[in-house]
């Protein structure tokens, strides 16, 4: 028998919010059957047990612009798109099972000696500062968020890529007796993205191991993930394990799904819709009105001149 499984990526925002209602309910039934464990997580995060907490929160650097009112802190940690641990927006009380230490970071490819790195060794290394950022899902949601990280360059610089790679690829935790999303195969686990080098070394490019002036918290990608804000948020690959520099261009975990839909650039472009629905406008958490999306995500001026040379490429989806 054939079954046409519609999968939470074929659903649009506007179709998804009932849908996530009723799976929000569902999985909190099963968390709670879970007993203690899942219930003593009170609130959001449990930042007093995370060996980093003392490091936050940073210096803010505020020179990508001001951006309007930050997202509350509640909504941007309790509505979530984390597939690995469920494919509605409701997976944060689940995710507190992802073990975030020890934690190795391993890098390879094209470097000059192939490494891995503890994450609190790769901290104690890393310039941390906080970056306040617009973040608009391909589903038409969209928050704006304080970071707290390093710039992908320094992470890059630490690497010691050799022989000018094209590509930067980092990938997800593979643990699915953790993240039972990953027992499904019909996703191309683990989670894969990509950026080219001279995306990686721009400076709005960051790599989050903080939110809201505390350690990142597990569903958002715990204990560092990427944050490349003029893309779709899909690009933002979270609970990075590896690390690799090749000139072969990754196929990226969504573009192995629906290459018509999901590309490899992705960047944010309100005049080219999703072959699904519009990207022209958004709606930010919290709010019921729509507001118009902005190219490349409102960060056109800094980012606009990586793609002068790559027009022939599919740059919007
Ligand atoms: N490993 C992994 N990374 C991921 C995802 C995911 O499902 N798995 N979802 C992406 C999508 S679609 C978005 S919009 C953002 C959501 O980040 P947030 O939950 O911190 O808001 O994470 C991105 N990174
Ligand atoms: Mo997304």
């Amino acid at each position: 028998m054939l079954i046409r499984r519609r999968k939470g990526w074929e659903i649009p925002e506007r179709e998804a919010t009932s849908e996530s209602v009723y799976l929000g309910r569902r999985t909190l039934v099963r968390a709670m059957g879970l007993g203690g464990i899942a219930l003593a997580a009170p609130g959001v995060a449990l930042a007093e047990d995370d060996p980093s907490a003392s490091k936050y929160p940073v210096r803010r650097e505020d020179r990508f612009g001001a951006h309007g009112a930050i997202t509350a802190e509640k909504l941007a940690t309790t509505y979530n798109n984390y597939y690995e641990f469920d494919t509605d927006k409701s997976i944060w009380r689940a995710a507190q099972k992802l073990p975030i230490r020890p934690w190795t970071v391993k890098v390879s490819g094209k470097v000059e000696k192939p490494f891995e790195i503890g994450f609190d060794d790769l901290l104690a290394h890393m310039p941390l500062e906080e970056r306040v950022y617009r973040h608009r899902c391909v589903e038409t949601w969209s928050m704006i968020v304080p970071w707290s990280g390093f710039p992908m360059k320094s992470l890059v610089e630490l690497c010691k890529p050799v022989g000018d790679p094209k590509y930067v690829v980092m990938q997800t935790l593979s643990n699915p007796k953790v993240m039972p999303g990953q027992k499904d195969i019909l996703y191309p686990w683990p989670y894969t993205e990509g950026l080219a080098m001279d995306e990686a070394m721009h400076d709005l490019t960051f790599i989050a191991t903080g939110l809201y002036g505390k350690p990142i918290p597990k569903q958002n990608g715990a204990p560092l993930r990427l944050v490349a804000p003029w893309k779709y948020g899909f690009k933002n690959v979270k609970s990075i394990v590896a690390i690799e520099f090749t000139d072969k261009r990754p196929v990226s975990f969504w573009e192995k799904l629906q290459d018509s839909e999901y590309g490899f650039w992705a960047n944010v472009n309100p005049q080219v819709p999703h072959p699904r629905w519009s990207q022209a406008t958004e709606k930010p958490l919290g709010s019921d009105a729509r507001i118009p999306t902005q190219l490349y995500n409102g960060y056109a001026e800094f980012v606009a001149g990586l793609y002068t040379n790559r027009k022939a490429e599919k740059l919007f989806m």
